[in-house]
Parts: structure tokens; sequence; C-alpha cells
């Protein structure tokens, strides 16, 4: 079973991962990592972390000569801004630490009250360190696995922002999956479309000067994915339930669609369903991918590449909203712990969005979920044995 853990605070030492069930003989190196870890520090929004911040990986264990081994895979990103936190943030007793640096205001809309509540700290700092998004650094690097993995097969994965603090951008066809993908990169906002990205990074300047956050929307979708990831017959198998679990677990997400989403609410069936197609076509086994031309196919994908819980051939569609950023210049009403007094909770630092860099994250969780679905389909414990298990299946979808 293909899983993994992170640990680490946000100002502490280091940020740790740990994957568990990566298969022998995927190639990875290093300089892919930091390719999708640089990625994840881009967008127009950033606060002043980002500057202290380049994110690299450290690969510990897993990896030897360029290739996984099938023992668990180990990376850890150092946090720059430990430097500045080393007594703070100490894993020994600081004889000298004065208690009044205690974060004892919570902040709305952050885990610090419930947090707080639950784990029984008075500091807050307990809980915000390992609230903070900044763990979704190690997310990144453990999904840039699961995502060279699905690469050597043919899968695919794209982001791109379409919506900021109000400002949309309806994309019409979806089907140059590359052109798009290759737009959002060269966008600072990650929006392929130039007119609606000059409005957004207006809209967060705007932001910005009223000491105030903004929150939007992002795409996700998969190419190459074959049919049959995922199952009908259990709740917990299910990939649209699994990924959007995945999606939701990114900090500050609130909201997670598949294909048409919360649009099919008020669509009649008869436009919500995508109908079946079928052309004499070969499936092509030998190369070992699924292809875009397949025999069975639909001309819309309102089901975003997922009916019943599986995977049905399409490309996956998947769309996340985030809320904006609750480290606000602009305070926000809240009770200090300790004193029940009431107070203004205002901070010296924060981003005011990081929309785009929650675009990235989510192609990593979204690889990570695939590659899971995917070694539970063609699983084995070497990439030679998955390679044979797939290309069995290709062929025998090909006979049907
Ligand atoms: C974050 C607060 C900010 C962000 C951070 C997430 O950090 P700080 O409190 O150090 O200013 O910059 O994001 C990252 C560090 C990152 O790497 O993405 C928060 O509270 O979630």
């Amino acid at each position: 079973m293909l899983r993994f853990l992170t640990a680490g605070e946000s100002h502490g030492p280091v940020l740790t991962a740990i994957v568990e069930g990566m298969p022998s003989g995927i190639p990875v190196d290093a300089s892919y990592i930091d390719r999708e870890l640089a990625r994840r520090q881009s967008g127009y929004g950033r606060g002043g972390r980002m500057k202290i911040e380049t994110d690299r990986v450290d690969i510990t264990a897993g990896i030897r000569h360029g290739l996984t081994l099938g023992s668990p895979v180990a990376l850890s990103i150092k946090n720059r801004d430990w430097d500045n936190w080393k007594d703070v943030m100490s894993a020994s007793s600081v004889e000298a630490f004065d208690s009044t640096k205690n974060v004892t205001r919570p902040r709305p809309g952050h885990a610090d009250l419930s947090g707080g509540l639950k784990y029984d700290h008075r500091d807050l700092r307990n809980i915000l360190e390992r609230s903070s998004a900044r763990e979704t650094a190690a997310r990144v690097a453990a999904g840039t696995l699961a995502r060279k993995l699905l690469e050597e097969f043919g899968i695919r994965i794209y982001s791109w922002v379409v919506e900021i603090g109000g400002v949309k951008w309806e994309r019409k066809s979806l089907r140059d999956f590359e052109r798009l993908f290759k737009k959002a990169e060269a966008s600072p906002v990650r929006c392929p479309d130039r007119k609606a990205a000059d409005e957004m990074i207006e809209a967060i300047d705007n932001a910005r000067k009223a000491g105030d956050s903004l929150g939007g929307a992002f795409e996700v979708a998969a190419t190459g994915v074959p049919p049959g990831l995922g199952s009908h017959v259990q709740w917990d198998r299910k990939l649209d339930g699994t990924l959007a679990q995945a999606l939701m677990s990114i900090q500050a997400i609130k909201g997670v669609e598949a294909g048409l989403g919360f649009g099919v609410a008020s669509t009649p069936g008869s436009k919500v369903h995508d109908e079946i197609f079928y052309r004499q076509k070969e499936v092509k086994a030998q190369a070992g991918y699924w292809p875009a031309n397949a025999s069975f196919y639909r001309k819309t994908n309102n089901a975003g590449g997922i009916e019943g819980g599986m995977s049905n051939g399409e490309p996956i569609i998947l769309r996340a909203a985030m809320k904006p950023i609750p480290t606000l210049y602009k305070p926000l009403r809240s009770i200090d712990i300790v004193s029940k007094a009431p107070f203004k909770a205002s901070i010296e630092r924060s981003d005011v969005c990081a929309v785009p860099a929650a675009a990235v994250v989510a192609e990593a969780v979204v690889a990570f979920d695939l590659a899971r679905a995917f070694l539970e389909k063609f699983g084995g414990d070497s990439f030679t044995e998955i390679e044979r298990n797939y290309k069995g299946y290709l062929e025998q979808i090909s006979e049907y």
C-alpha cells in the first residue's frame, strides 16, 4: 500500500516526509523534486516568508543511484527561518524561556483555538506551528515521487487557477491540457487567461493595500488515467471520495468538486450524463499507456472522468475552493485565552493570497492518490512487475 506521513513545524529545523510502498525501479532525482518545490513557492501574493525560504530536498533513504529501492523513501526540507527561531522552537527545554512570549490570542479561521482546547496547550504556538501550510512543502515532495511513478505510465497532472477574490475565468473547452498548463505556468497567478490574470493581480494588490486576504479556486486535471482506478464496491475505495479527501486535507480548502460538481444540482439528467460512443480502435497495449483515443469514448466530460467511484478513461477533472488566509493585517475580533479579554487580532507578516501555491500542492496530493489507486490495481514490488500487469490489463480492455 502506498502511503505517506509528514512531520515538522513551520519554524522548526526541518520538514520530513516518509513515503512507504513505492515500488523499486522508479527513476527519481533530487532536482526533479526541487523543481516542484520551487513551483509551490512561486505565485503572486505570497508574503515575507517566501523570501527567506528556498526549498531543497535531501533524500536520506529509499533511493540509490537515481532509482527507488522499494524501501521507505525519506525526504527532508530545511526551514531556513529556523535560524531565527532556535530558542522559541528548541526541542530541549530553554531555561530562560519567557512565557510572555506565549501565543494566547487565537486567530479566527485558524486551528489555534480548537487545537488549544483539544491538546490542552496554553501556548497556541504548539498548534499553529503544525497547522501552518508550511507543511505542504513536505506533501509536495512526497507527491512528486508519486507523480514520477505516474509519468512512467503516461499519466500527467495539471493545474490552473480559475478564480481569485471574485475575479473568475470561465474556460470554454478542455482539450489541449498542455497548452493551458504552459500558460498557467507562465502566469504569476497560474491563470491561463491574460486578462483574467491581470484582474486577479489587481485584486491581490487591492487586498494587500486594505490589509485583507483573498481566497479563490483552481482546477486539477489528470490525463492518461485508464478506466478502473478506484472501485464501486466499497465506500472507502471510491476514487472521487479518496481524491476529495486528499484535496480537502490541504490547509484552507473548503470545497471540492468533480467534473460539473455543484453544477449537477441545476442541470437536468439529459445534460449531465456523458453519452457513450464507440469507434473501432486498438488500445495501444504495447505502448504501456492509456491512449487518448480509446475505443469507448465520450464527447462530454461532466463526470470529471469518474463514474461509480471509478475512473472511466476520460481525463480526471477536479476543482477546489480555498478560503482567504485567516492571518490578516486587518484585525478581527477574538478572545485572549488567559485573560478572557476581547482583543483585535493583528499580525506582522502574512501572505495575501496563496491560491496559486495551493494549486501546485493540489497537483501533488492528486498525484499521490492516483498513484495509490494505480498501485492498488496494478501493484507489484517493482516497476517491471507493474508494467507487465498494466500492459496485460490494457490488452484485456482492447479485447472487451
Ligand atoms: C503560514 C504562514 C506564513 C506562510 C506559510 C504558511 O508563514 P510565517 O508564519 O512564517 O510568516 O508563509 O507558508 C510557508 C511558510 C510555506 O512554505 O508555504 C500559515 O500560517 O499557514
